[in-house]
Protein backbone atom coordinates (compact mmCIF):
# COMPACT_ATOMS: atom_id res chain seq x y z
CA UNK A 1 0.00 0.00 0.00
CA UNK A 2 1.04 3.37 -0.87
CA UNK A 3 2.77 4.88 2.81
CA UNK A 4 2.07 8.52 2.05
CA UNK A 5 -1.54 9.56 3.20
CA UNK A 6 -1.43 12.67 0.95
CA UNK A 7 -1.35 12.99 -2.69
CA UNK A 8 1.92 13.14 -4.27
CA UNK A 9 2.75 12.89 -7.76
CA UNK A 10 5.12 9.76 -8.70
CA UNK A 11 8.31 9.64 -10.59
CA UNK A 12 9.93 6.77 -12.09
CA UNK A 13 12.64 6.59 -9.36
CA UNK A 14 9.58 6.61 -6.49
CA UNK A 15 7.55 4.32 -7.72
CA UNK A 16 8.96 1.15 -7.03
CA UNK A 17 9.50 1.91 -3.62
CA UNK A 18 6.07 3.71 -2.93
CA UNK A 19 3.91 0.81 -4.23
CA UNK A 20 5.75 -1.69 -3.43
CA UNK A 21 3.73 -3.35 -0.98
CA UNK A 22 0.38 -2.96 -3.53
CA UNK A 23 -0.37 -6.77 -3.75
CA UNK A 24 -1.63 -6.30 -7.20
CA UNK A 25 2.22 -5.07 -8.87
CA UNK A 26 3.46 -8.25 -6.88
CA UNK A 27 1.42 -10.53 -8.35
CA UNK A 28 1.75 -9.17 -12.05
CA UNK A 29 5.82 -8.04 -11.40
CA UNK A 30 7.31 -10.19 -9.28
CA UNK A 31 7.44 -9.51 -5.21
CA UNK A 32 11.47 -8.07 -5.72
CA UNK A 33 10.28 -4.74 -6.13
CA UNK A 34 14.56 -3.60 -6.74
CA UNK A 35 13.97 -5.35 -9.57
CA UNK A 36 11.02 -3.27 -11.11
CA UNK A 37 11.67 -1.14 -14.62
CA UNK A 38 9.98 2.19 -14.13
CA UNK A 39 9.17 4.30 -17.40
CA UNK A 40 7.17 7.18 -17.70
CA UNK A 41 5.39 6.61 -21.08
CA UNK A 42 2.45 9.16 -21.07
CA UNK A 43 1.89 10.74 -24.42
CA UNK A 44 -1.45 12.06 -23.49
CA UNK A 45 -2.73 15.65 -23.21
CA UNK A 46 -3.51 15.25 -18.60
CA UNK A 47 -1.59 12.61 -16.99
CA UNK A 48 1.46 10.62 -16.11
CA UNK A 49 1.32 7.25 -17.12
CA UNK A 50 3.83 4.50 -16.12
CA UNK A 51 5.24 1.73 -17.84
CA UNK A 52 6.62 -0.91 -14.77
CA UNK A 53 8.23 -4.22 -15.77
CA UNK A 54 9.50 -6.74 -13.57
CA UNK A 55 10.18 -10.69 -13.91
CA UNK A 56 6.96 -11.66 -13.90
CA UNK A 57 5.17 -9.08 -16.44
CA UNK A 58 4.16 -5.53 -16.78
CA UNK A 59 1.60 -3.68 -15.44
CA UNK A 60 0.17 0.60 -16.35
CA UNK A 61 0.56 2.71 -13.50
CA UNK A 62 -1.57 5.83 -14.38
CA UNK A 63 -1.92 8.87 -12.11
CA UNK A 64 -3.57 12.62 -12.79
CA UNK A 65 -1.70 15.65 -11.84
CA UNK A 66 -3.08 18.51 -9.99
CA UNK A 67 -2.71 20.55 -13.56
CA UNK A 68 -2.94 19.77 -17.64
CA UNK A 69 0.10 18.13 -18.63
CA UNK A 70 0.03 19.52 -21.67
CA UNK A 71 -0.52 23.33 -20.41
CA UNK A 72 1.17 23.69 -17.11
CA UNK A 73 0.36 24.29 -13.55
CA UNK A 74 -1.44 27.68 -15.09
CA UNK A 75 -4.14 25.19 -15.29
CA UNK A 76 -4.99 23.37 -13.16
CA UNK A 77 -7.60 20.46 -12.79
CA UNK A 78 -9.11 18.40 -10.44
CA UNK A 79 -7.11 14.92 -9.51
CA UNK A 80 -10.86 13.26 -9.17
CA UNK A 81 -10.59 12.59 -12.80
CA UNK A 82 -8.88 9.61 -11.93
CA UNK A 83 -12.46 8.58 -10.16
CA UNK A 84 -14.53 8.76 -12.71
CA UNK A 85 -12.14 7.15 -15.37
CA UNK A 86 -12.22 4.27 -13.07
CA UNK A 87 -15.69 4.33 -12.27
CA UNK A 88 -16.26 4.79 -16.34
CA UNK A 89 -14.12 2.10 -17.21
CA UNK A 90 -15.83 0.01 -14.85
CA UNK A 91 -18.92 0.50 -16.22
CA UNK A 92 -17.32 -0.30 -19.57
CA UNK A 93 -16.22 -3.39 -18.87
CA UNK A 94 -19.71 -4.53 -17.68
CA UNK A 95 -21.47 -2.57 -21.06
CA UNK A 96 -19.13 -4.25 -23.77
CA UNK A 97 -17.13 -6.93 -21.71
CA UNK A 98 -13.41 -7.14 -22.80
CA UNK A 99 -13.35 -3.52 -24.60
CA UNK A 100 -11.19 -2.18 -21.81
CA UNK A 101 -7.43 -3.10 -19.88
CA UNK A 102 -8.10 -5.32 -16.92
CA UNK A 103 -8.13 -2.56 -13.89
CA UNK A 104 -6.05 -3.80 -10.81
CA UNK A 105 -6.44 -1.58 -8.37
CA UNK A 106 -7.96 2.43 -7.69
CA UNK A 107 -6.18 4.88 -5.45
CA UNK A 108 -8.52 7.77 -4.92
CA UNK A 109 -5.98 9.65 -2.50
CA UNK A 110 -3.23 9.16 -4.82
CA UNK A 111 -5.69 9.62 -7.79
CA UNK A 112 -3.91 6.21 -9.38
CA UNK A 113 -4.95 3.45 -11.18
CA UNK A 114 -3.29 0.39 -11.82
CA UNK A 115 -4.23 -1.90 -14.61
CA UNK A 116 -3.66 -3.86 -17.62
CA UNK A 117 -0.08 -2.88 -20.16
CA UNK A 118 -1.66 -3.54 -22.90
CA UNK A 119 1.21 -6.09 -24.56
CA UNK A 120 2.13 -5.03 -28.39
CA UNK A 121 -0.84 -3.23 -28.67
CA UNK A 122 -0.23 0.61 -30.43
CA UNK A 123 -2.48 3.32 -29.98
CA UNK A 124 -4.58 3.51 -33.12
CA UNK A 125 -3.92 7.25 -34.25
CA UNK A 126 -0.11 6.22 -34.69
CA UNK A 127 -1.25 2.97 -36.93
CA UNK A 128 -3.05 5.14 -38.77
CA UNK A 129 -0.44 7.61 -39.61
CA UNK A 130 1.62 4.59 -40.29
CA UNK A 131 -0.83 2.72 -42.94
CA UNK A 132 -1.98 -0.37 -40.94
CA UNK A 133 -4.62 -2.04 -41.14
CA UNK A 134 -6.79 -3.69 -38.02
CA UNK A 135 -9.29 -6.84 -38.55
CA UNK A 136 -12.97 -5.92 -37.49
CA UNK A 137 -12.15 -2.43 -36.34
CA UNK A 138 -15.19 -0.63 -37.70
CA UNK A 139 -17.67 -3.82 -36.44
CA UNK A 140 -15.72 -3.48 -33.03
CA UNK A 141 -15.71 0.23 -32.54
CA UNK A 142 -19.74 0.24 -33.87
CA UNK A 143 -20.55 -2.17 -30.85
CA UNK A 144 -18.83 -0.56 -28.60
CA UNK A 145 -20.40 3.01 -29.02
CA UNK A 146 -23.84 1.08 -29.54
CA UNK A 147 -23.54 -1.03 -26.08
CA UNK A 148 -22.31 1.83 -23.90
CA UNK A 149 -25.11 4.30 -25.35
CA UNK A 150 -27.72 1.67 -24.97
CA UNK A 151 -26.42 -0.46 -21.75
CA UNK A 152 -25.62 2.58 -19.76
CA UNK A 153 -29.30 4.97 -20.40
CA UNK A 154 -32.66 4.74 -19.00
CA UNK A 155 -33.54 2.03 -21.78
CA UNK A 156 -32.10 -0.12 -20.17
CA UNK A 157 -30.92 0.44 -16.62
CA UNK A 158 -32.81 0.32 -13.65
CA UNK A 159 -34.21 3.71 -12.79
CA UNK A 160 -32.77 4.01 -9.37
CA UNK A 161 -29.09 2.86 -10.50
CA UNK A 162 -29.37 5.42 -13.44
CA UNK A 163 -30.83 8.26 -11.45
CA UNK A 164 -27.92 7.63 -8.80
CA UNK A 165 -25.08 6.91 -11.98
CA UNK A 166 -25.97 10.43 -13.25
CA UNK A 167 -25.56 12.03 -9.97
CA UNK A 168 -22.24 10.60 -9.43
CA UNK A 169 -21.14 11.38 -12.48
CA UNK A 170 -22.27 15.39 -12.29
CA UNK A 171 -19.04 16.10 -10.02
CA UNK A 172 -17.25 15.72 -13.25
CA UNK A 173 -17.76 18.77 -14.48
CA UNK A 174 -14.27 20.14 -14.92
CA UNK A 175 -13.80 17.52 -17.30
CA UNK A 176 -16.71 18.60 -19.21
CA UNK A 177 -16.11 22.14 -18.76
CA UNK A 178 -12.92 21.56 -21.06
CA UNK A 179 -14.97 20.06 -23.79
CA UNK A 180 -17.82 22.91 -23.69
CA UNK A 181 -15.04 25.66 -23.92
CA UNK A 182 -12.10 23.35 -26.52
CA UNK A 183 -14.00 21.51 -28.38
CA UNK A 184 -17.80 23.88 -28.51
CA UNK A 185 -16.90 27.18 -28.08
CA UNK A 186 -13.38 28.21 -28.05
CA UNK A 187 -12.98 27.74 -32.47
CA UNK A 188 -14.96 29.86 -33.25
CA UNK A 189 -13.49 33.04 -31.86
CA UNK A 190 -9.77 34.18 -30.68
CA UNK A 191 -9.90 32.87 -27.93
CA UNK A 192 -5.96 32.68 -25.76
CA UNK A 193 -4.74 29.32 -26.60
CA UNK A 194 -6.20 28.93 -30.18
CA UNK A 195 -3.24 28.08 -32.58
CA UNK A 196 -3.38 27.12 -36.49
CA UNK A 197 -1.67 26.94 -39.53
CA UNK A 198 -1.41 30.81 -40.78
CA UNK A 199 -2.36 29.16 -44.14
CA UNK A 200 -5.38 29.01 -43.24
CA UNK A 201 -6.22 32.57 -41.85
CA UNK A 202 -8.61 34.01 -44.09
CA UNK A 203 -10.74 30.81 -44.04
CA UNK A 204 -10.80 30.97 -40.47
CA UNK A 205 -11.71 34.53 -40.46
CA UNK A 206 -14.85 33.39 -42.47
CA UNK A 207 -15.70 30.70 -40.21
CA UNK A 208 -15.87 32.88 -37.32
CA UNK A 209 -18.11 35.93 -39.50
CA UNK A 210 -20.79 32.71 -40.14
CA UNK A 211 -23.50 33.42 -37.17
CA UNK A 212 -25.12 30.64 -38.78
CA UNK A 213 -22.20 28.12 -37.95
CA UNK A 214 -21.97 29.37 -34.55
CA UNK A 215 -24.86 29.35 -33.45
CA UNK A 216 -25.52 25.61 -35.15
CA UNK A 217 -22.42 24.87 -32.71
CA UNK A 218 -23.86 26.82 -29.77
CA UNK A 219 -26.77 24.24 -30.48
CA UNK A 220 -25.02 21.64 -30.10
CA UNK A 221 -23.32 22.89 -27.10
CA UNK A 222 -26.75 23.23 -25.60
CA UNK A 223 -27.41 18.97 -26.53
CA UNK A 224 -24.35 18.29 -24.63
CA UNK A 225 -25.20 20.04 -21.67
CA UNK A 226 -28.68 19.28 -21.34
CA UNK A 227 -29.60 15.99 -22.33
CA UNK A 228 -28.06 13.37 -20.52
CA UNK A 229 -29.42 10.68 -21.50
CA UNK A 230 -26.31 8.32 -21.41
CA UNK A 231 -22.86 7.75 -20.37
CA UNK A 232 -20.46 9.33 -22.76
CA UNK A 233 -16.85 8.37 -22.67
CA UNK A 234 -16.48 11.73 -23.47
CA UNK A 235 -12.98 11.40 -25.35
CA UNK A 236 -13.72 8.79 -27.92
CA UNK A 237 -11.36 9.64 -30.38
CA UNK A 238 -7.94 7.30 -31.98
CA UNK A 239 -5.82 8.28 -29.97
CA UNK A 240 -8.23 6.85 -26.73
CA UNK A 241 -8.12 3.47 -28.77
CA UNK A 242 -4.90 0.58 -28.52
CA UNK A 243 -5.38 -2.51 -31.07
CA UNK A 244 -2.60 -5.41 -32.08
CA UNK A 245 -3.85 -6.34 -35.70
CA UNK A 246 -6.86 -8.71 -34.00
CA UNK A 247 -7.52 -6.78 -30.83
CA UNK A 248 -9.17 -3.65 -29.94
CA UNK A 249 -9.40 -2.03 -26.65
CA UNK A 250 -10.71 1.26 -25.50
CA UNK A 251 -8.77 3.69 -23.29
CA UNK A 252 -8.62 6.87 -21.10
CA UNK A 253 -12.35 7.41 -20.34
CA UNK A 254 -11.48 10.23 -17.72
CA UNK A 255 -14.25 12.95 -19.80
CA UNK A 256 -16.98 10.45 -18.96
CA UNK A 257 -20.39 11.89 -18.44
CA UNK A 258 -24.20 11.96 -18.73
CA UNK A 259 -24.67 13.26 -22.40
CA UNK A 260 -25.77 12.72 -25.57
CA UNK A 261 -25.75 9.68 -27.65
CA UNK A 262 -24.59 11.21 -30.52
CA UNK A 263 -21.57 12.20 -28.81
CA UNK A 264 -19.03 9.30 -28.92
CA UNK A 265 -20.40 8.30 -32.52
CA UNK A 266 -19.56 11.90 -33.62
CA UNK A 267 -16.61 12.54 -32.20
CA UNK A 268 -15.34 8.58 -33.66
CA UNK A 269 -15.89 9.47 -36.93
CA UNK A 270 -14.95 13.05 -36.94
CA UNK A 271 -11.08 11.16 -36.19
CA UNK A 272 -11.59 8.74 -39.01
CA UNK A 273 -12.20 11.13 -41.33
CA UNK A 274 -9.48 13.83 -40.44
CA UNK A 275 -7.29 10.35 -40.93
CA UNK A 276 -8.60 9.80 -44.55
CA UNK A 277 -7.96 13.50 -45.39
CA UNK A 278 -4.54 13.34 -44.39
CA UNK A 279 -3.83 10.43 -46.28
CA UNK A 280 -2.24 11.74 -49.13
CA UNK A 281 0.39 13.36 -46.83
CA UNK A 282 1.56 10.16 -45.11
CA UNK A 283 1.29 7.47 -48.21
CA UNK A 284 2.96 7.56 -51.81
CA UNK A 285 0.68 7.18 -54.56
CA UNK A 286 0.71 3.68 -55.12
CA UNK A 287 -0.64 2.70 -51.38
CA UNK A 288 -2.95 6.12 -51.21
CA UNK A 289 -5.98 4.72 -53.12
CA UNK A 290 -6.11 0.92 -51.24
CA UNK A 291 -5.45 2.91 -48.12
CA UNK A 292 -8.09 5.52 -48.23
CA UNK A 293 -10.65 3.02 -49.35
CA UNK A 294 -9.44 0.61 -46.10
CA UNK A 295 -10.11 3.92 -43.98
CA UNK A 296 -13.55 4.73 -46.18
CA UNK A 297 -14.73 1.06 -45.38
CA UNK A 298 -14.15 1.13 -41.58
CA UNK A 299 -16.18 4.66 -41.22
CA UNK A 300 -18.88 2.62 -43.12
CA UNK A 301 -18.60 0.09 -40.81
CA UNK A 302 -18.65 2.12 -37.81
CA UNK A 303 -21.95 3.48 -38.83
CA UNK A 304 -23.62 0.23 -40.07
CA UNK A 305 -23.03 -1.55 -36.52
CA UNK A 306 -23.74 1.25 -34.64
CA UNK A 307 -26.85 0.73 -36.18
CA UNK A 308 -26.98 -2.80 -36.44
CA UNK A 309 -26.30 -2.98 -32.53
CA UNK A 310 -28.80 -0.84 -30.98
CA UNK A 311 -31.10 -1.86 -33.28
CA UNK A 312 -30.69 -5.35 -31.98
CA UNK A 313 -30.24 -4.29 -28.30
CA UNK A 314 -33.63 -1.73 -28.54
CA UNK A 315 -35.22 -5.03 -29.60
CA UNK A 316 -33.47 -7.34 -26.81
CA UNK A 317 -32.34 -5.06 -23.83
CA UNK A 318 -35.67 -2.60 -23.67
CA UNK A 319 -35.73 -2.80 -19.67
CA UNK A 320 -35.80 0.73 -18.40
CA UNK A 321 -38.56 3.13 -18.26
CA UNK A 322 -38.41 4.56 -22.02
CA UNK A 323 -40.25 2.90 -24.99
CA UNK A 324 -41.46 -0.01 -22.54
CA UNK A 325 -42.51 -2.93 -24.07
CA UNK A 326 -46.27 -2.29 -22.48
CA UNK A 327 -46.78 0.05 -24.93
CA UNK A 328 -45.63 -1.35 -27.71
CA UNK A 329 -44.80 -4.82 -28.08
CA UNK A 330 -47.35 -5.76 -25.88
CA UNK A 331 -49.85 -3.76 -27.60
CA UNK A 332 -49.12 -5.42 -31.08
CA UNK A 333 -47.60 -2.13 -32.27
CA UNK A 334 -44.26 -1.90 -33.84
CA UNK A 335 -41.40 -1.07 -31.44
CA UNK A 336 -39.33 -0.15 -35.15
CA UNK A 337 -41.41 2.92 -35.63
CA UNK A 338 -39.59 4.81 -32.28
CA UNK A 339 -36.44 3.21 -32.77
CA UNK A 340 -36.25 4.60 -36.65
CA UNK A 341 -36.64 7.95 -34.83
CA UNK A 342 -34.31 7.39 -32.40
CA UNK A 343 -31.61 6.63 -34.57
CA UNK A 344 -32.63 9.58 -36.60
CA UNK A 345 -32.20 11.60 -33.87
CA UNK A 346 -28.94 10.16 -32.66
CA UNK A 347 -27.40 10.45 -36.28
CA UNK A 348 -28.25 13.95 -36.87
CA UNK A 349 -26.25 15.02 -33.45
CA UNK A 350 -23.48 12.50 -34.81
CA UNK A 351 -23.38 14.62 -38.06
CA UNK A 352 -22.99 17.93 -36.56
CA UNK A 353 -20.68 16.55 -32.69
CA UNK A 354 -18.40 15.25 -35.95
CA UNK A 355 -18.25 18.98 -37.26
CA UNK A 356 -17.13 20.34 -34.72
CA UNK A 357 -14.63 17.65 -33.52
CA UNK A 358 -13.07 18.42 -37.10
CA UNK A 359 -12.81 22.11 -36.57
CA UNK A 360 -11.48 22.23 -33.15
CA UNK A 361 -8.74 19.88 -34.04
CA UNK A 362 -7.57 22.41 -36.48
CA UNK A 363 -8.47 25.52 -34.63
CA UNK A 364 -8.58 25.04 -30.90
CA UNK A 365 -5.63 23.81 -28.44
CA UNK A 366 -5.23 20.07 -28.73
CA UNK A 367 -4.46 19.41 -32.91
CA UNK A 368 -4.40 15.77 -33.79
CA UNK A 369 -1.29 14.24 -34.73
CA UNK A 370 -2.67 12.83 -38.36
CA UNK A 371 -2.06 16.64 -39.48
CA UNK A 372 0.18 18.17 -37.13
CA UNK A 373 3.21 15.20 -38.63
CA UNK A 374 2.36 16.57 -41.90
CA UNK A 375 6.03 18.84 -42.49
CA UNK A 376 4.70 20.89 -45.65
CA UNK A 377 2.59 23.52 -44.50
CA UNK A 378 1.33 24.44 -47.90
CA UNK A 379 -0.37 21.01 -48.39
CA UNK A 380 -1.45 20.46 -44.56
CA UNK A 381 -3.24 23.92 -45.48
CA UNK A 382 -4.83 22.07 -48.17
CA UNK A 383 -6.06 19.41 -46.21
CA UNK A 384 -7.03 21.45 -43.30
CA UNK A 385 -9.43 23.59 -45.09
CA UNK A 386 -10.86 20.94 -46.78
CA UNK A 387 -11.63 19.63 -43.29
CA UNK A 388 -12.87 23.12 -42.17
CA UNK A 389 -15.16 23.38 -44.84
CA UNK A 390 -16.62 19.81 -44.85
CA UNK A 391 -16.93 20.54 -41.12
CA UNK A 392 -18.68 23.39 -41.82
CA UNK A 393 -21.23 21.83 -43.88
CA UNK A 394 -21.91 19.01 -41.57
CA UNK A 395 -22.78 21.26 -38.68
CA UNK A 396 -25.14 23.68 -40.47
CA UNK A 397 -26.22 20.94 -42.78
CA UNK A 398 -26.63 18.22 -40.29
CA UNK A 399 -30.61 18.03 -40.83
CA UNK A 400 -29.99 17.47 -44.48
CA UNK A 401 -27.41 14.46 -44.13
CA UNK A 402 -29.65 11.50 -43.88
CA UNK A 403 -26.90 8.73 -43.85
CA UNK A 404 -23.29 7.92 -43.96
CA UNK A 405 -23.00 8.02 -47.84
CA UNK A 406 -24.27 12.00 -47.72
CA UNK A 407 -21.37 12.23 -44.65
CA UNK A 408 -18.57 10.79 -47.01
CA UNK A 409 -19.63 13.24 -50.30
CA UNK A 410 -19.47 15.99 -48.43
CA UNK A 411 -15.77 15.16 -47.19
CA UNK A 412 -14.65 14.40 -50.85
CA UNK A 413 -16.05 17.37 -52.27
CA UNK A 414 -17.36 20.31 -49.38
CA UNK A 415 -18.25 22.72 -51.73
CA UNK A 416 -21.21 20.74 -53.78
CA UNK A 417 -21.95 17.59 -52.45
P1 LIG B 1 -4.02 10.85 -20.95
O1 LIG B 1 -5.19 10.75 -20.03
O2 LIG B 1 -2.94 11.72 -20.46
O3 LIG B 1 -4.46 11.19 -22.36
P2 LIG B 1 -3.81 8.08 -21.79
O4 LIG B 1 -4.73 7.25 -20.98
O5 LIG B 1 -4.28 8.45 -23.16
O6 LIG B 1 -3.37 9.39 -21.01
O7 LIG B 1 -2.43 7.32 -21.88
C1 LIG B 1 -1.27 7.92 -22.46
C2 LIG B 1 -0.48 6.86 -23.21
O8 LIG B 1 -0.08 5.83 -22.32
C3 LIG B 1 -1.27 6.16 -24.30
O9 LIG B 1 -1.24 6.90 -25.49
C4 LIG B 1 -0.57 4.83 -24.40
O10 LIG B 1 0.58 4.97 -25.21
C5 LIG B 1 -0.13 4.57 -22.96
N1 LIG B 1 -1.09 3.70 -22.26
C6 LIG B 1 -2.16 4.10 -21.53
N2 LIG B 1 -2.82 3.05 -21.01
C7 LIG B 1 -2.17 1.95 -21.43
C8 LIG B 1 -2.33 0.53 -21.22
N3 LIG B 1 -3.32 0.06 -20.46
N4 LIG B 1 -1.44 -0.31 -21.81
C9 LIG B 1 -0.42 0.17 -22.57
N5 LIG B 1 -0.19 1.48 -22.78
C10 LIG B 1 -1.05 2.37 -22.23
C1 LIG C 1 -6.38 20.48 -22.41
S1 LIG C 1 -6.97 18.92 -22.70
C2 LIG C 1 -7.08 18.84 -24.43
C3 LIG C 1 -7.74 17.66 -24.97
O1 LIG C 1 -7.06 16.49 -24.55
C4 LIG C 1 -7.99 15.49 -24.18
O2 LIG C 1 -7.60 14.25 -24.67
C5 LIG C 1 -9.32 15.98 -24.70
O3 LIG C 1 -9.51 15.62 -26.06
C6 LIG C 1 -9.19 17.44 -24.54
O4 LIG C 1 -10.11 18.18 -25.30
MG1 LIG D 1 -5.40 10.22 -23.82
Amino acid sequence: MDEIDEYMPLTSQTLAVRLCHRPELREHLGPDHESWQVNEVGDGNLNLVFLVEGPHGKVIVKQALPYIRLVGDSWPLPLNRAFFEYHALMRHAKYDPGSVPQIYHFDEVQALIIMEYLDEHIILRNQLIGGEQINDLGVRLGQFIARTAFRGSDLAMPIAMRKADNKLFLDNYALCNITESLVFTDPYFEAELNHHNPVLDELVAELRQNTALKAAAQAMLVKFVANSETLMHGDLHTGSVMCTKSSIRIIDPEFAAYGPMGFDLGMMLANFVMSYLSQPAHRSNAELAEYQGWIDSVIREIAAEFYREFALLWHTERTGILYPKSLFEDQGHDADVPLREKMAEIWQDAVAFCGIEMHRRTLSLAHNADFETIEDTELRGQIEAQNLRAGARLIVDRAKIMDIDMLLAIIQNPEEA
